[in-house]
C-alpha cells in the first residue's frame, strides 16, 4: 500500500502533518517459477565433495553456517593453493540465469 501526504503541516499526516491520502489497497506478488539447487555444501558432512591442495582441510574457523568451513592456506612461496570441486555441477536444462553464492574470507598480508 502506498499513501501520500501533502505538503500542509497542520492536519494529521504521519510524515509532516500533511494530508494523507485515504488508499487502503493492498496489492501484493510473488514471484513466478520454481528455483532448484544444483549443488549446495557447508561443509557439514565432510570435504568429500571438494579437492584440497596442499596446505588446506576441513576446518571450524570461520564457518558462514554450522561447525565446518574449508580452507586452503597460503604458505610462504606456494603460488597457489586451491579448494576446487571435485566434480561439475550440472545445471539442469532451461534454466534461466543460473547463479553461483558462495561465501569466501580472505587474508591477505
Ligand atoms: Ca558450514
Amino acid at each position: 500500500m502506498v499513501r501520500s501526504e501533502d505538503a500542509t503541516t497542520s492536519s494529521t499526516g504521519p510524515y509532516n502533518g500533511g494530508n494523507a491520502d485515504t488508499n487502503t489497497i493492498k496489492l501484493s506478488a510473488a514471484p513466478g517459477g520454481t528455483t532448484t539447487t544444483a549443488f549446495s555444501d557447508g561443509f557439514e558432512s565432510g570435504i568429500g565433495n571438494w579437492t584440497i591442495s596442499s596446505y588446506g582441510a576441513l576446518g571450524t574457523v570461520y564457518a558462514h553456517t554450522g561447525t565446518y568451513s574449508a580452507w586452503s592456506d597460503a604458505a610462504d612461496n606456494i603460488a597457489c593453493a586451491t579448494t576446487r570441486k571435485s566434480t561439475l555441477v550440472a545445471i539442469p536444462s532451461g534454466a534461466i540465469n543460473p547463479l553461483l553464492h558462495f561465501w569466501t574470507r580472505y587474508a591477505i598480508e
